[in-house]
């Protein structure tokens, strides 16, 4: 990566949206929804790797989605092994495995921070089954995100489950391997409504900065207030060495999950430009997604999301830094806003094509996979079986 103030040439632009990655999630290959109504559609996965099939069409069409992030027990197979090996035959590999003790009866007044010891135990016991599992994957991330919570003032002590929950991190982080890394997500609320255990980055950010430098953050761009400024959440991360990756996604109200880059373009380029500035275009950040797709035919909607990323990120890469910086040294107001408006501006779609037919892609990923005939064909394939959805 260039440096802040040194001027990228196309070739160099080019080279940094051939090299970045879009992990994509298993569970946007399922069916999934609100909590109104899930719609099914024909065709879907049955298995965790009709899932990676699935991916494989998206990776072939836009050659930057390599990895494929499981969630555990959603994704629970005999042999993770032969997995990962599925994955490798489709030129994939496993991303980031997320545990999930969210779901269970158990989990009613919360997993790592519930009052009854026992649960903490079963809670635990399933974030170390999945340190197994990235062994057995050869995943490098695992990735945390805990309903836990309160309801109620007075429900229970926000400073004991603060305790129970640096002790469960602290069992798990302990546990990791060589090369692991922890990445613990926030979410300022839902399920739980009165006090989320970690609601904010700042919270993750202080329980890995105890944990060790294997700790990093996962910032999820849907779990925010509305208004809040996340490229700032970006930087200070960055600029801590604590940013582990993103889920993205994108919302016009709370946890909306739907396609990157569709409701706020903008906002994904402001955040992407924070990550170019501040050298976080690297495979140290996961540049992951974590959506549904209710309504949407689903694996077009996920190749629409990573074109949506590589859109911003080209947009970013494209600030002139040297112009930029002058115009922040003067004082140039209008002129610094200016410098990021124009790259913002630029349609970037003719350079991207570009991007993509030097790596011997076709030029337009959806219209490529339109004529696959891949959607035809698992419609016809995929029959009998219980189709993937969430809990499945
Ligand atoms: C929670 O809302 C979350 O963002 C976490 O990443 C979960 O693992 C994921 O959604 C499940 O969809
Ligand atoms: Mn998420
Ligand atoms: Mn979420």
């Amino acid at each position: 990566m260039t440096s802040k103030d040194e001027p990228r040439s196309r070739e160099a632009v080019k080279a940094a949206l051939g090299a970045q990655t879009v992990e994509t999630p298993s569970w946007a290959y399922a069916n999934s929804g609100t909590r109104f109504k899930v719609f099914a559609q024909p065709g879907v996965p049955r298995t965790p790797f009709e899932k990676l099939d699935d991916a494989a069409r998206v990776h072939a069409h836009t050659g930057v989605a390599p990895a494929v992030a499981l969630h555990i027990p959603w994704d629970r197979v005999d042999d993770y092994g032969e997995l990962a090996a599925h994955a490798a035959k489709l030129g994939l590999r496993i991303g980031t495995v997320n545990a999930n003790v969210f779901q269970d009866d158990d989990y009613r007044l919360g997993s790592v921070t519930n009052p009854d010891p026992a649960v903490r135990r079963k809670a635990v016991r399933h974030l170390l089954d999945c340190v197994e599992i990235m062994e057995a994957t050869g995943s490098r991330d695992l990735k945390l995100w805990f309903s836990d919570g309160t309801n109620y003032p007075g429900q229970d002590d926000l400073r004991t489950r603060q305790d129970r929950l640096a002790e469960a991190l602290r069992t798990v982080y302990d546990r990791l391997g060589d090369g692991h890394r922890m990445l613990l997500e926030y979410k300022l609320f839902e399920p739980a409504f009165y006090a989320t255990d970690v609601p904010d980055w700042g919270t993750a950010y202080a329980h890995c900065l105890q944990l060790g430098p294997k700790a990093r953050v996962v910032v999820d761009t849907g779990h925010h207030a509305p208004g809040t400024n996340i490229e700032f959440i970006v930087a200070s991360l960055l600029r801590a060495e604590r940013l582990g990756g993103f889920d993205l996604n994108s919302r016009f109200y709370a946890d909306d999950d739907l396609m990157a880059g569709a409701a706020d373009p903008f906002q994904l380029f402001r955040i992407m430009y924070e990550v170019v500035r501040g050298g976080g275009l690297t495979p140290d950040v996961a540049f992951m997604l974590d959506q549904c797709h209710n309504i949407e035919p689903k694996i077009p909607a996920i190749i629409r999301s990573v074109m949506n990323v590589q859109e911003a990120t080209a947009k970013a890469l494209l600030v002139d830094p040297e112009a930029l910086a002058h115009a922040q040294r003067t004082g140039d107001v209008l002129a610094a806003n200016g410098v990021l408006m124009d790259a913002f501006n630029t349609d970037v779609r003719p350079l991207l094509a570009e991007v993509r037919e030097e790596a011997g892609l076709d030029p337009d990923p959806m219209a490529a996979y339109r004529r696959s005939g891949w959607a035809e064909r698992i419609v016809s394939e995929r029959i009998g079986g219980e189709q993937a959805g969430w809990g499945a």
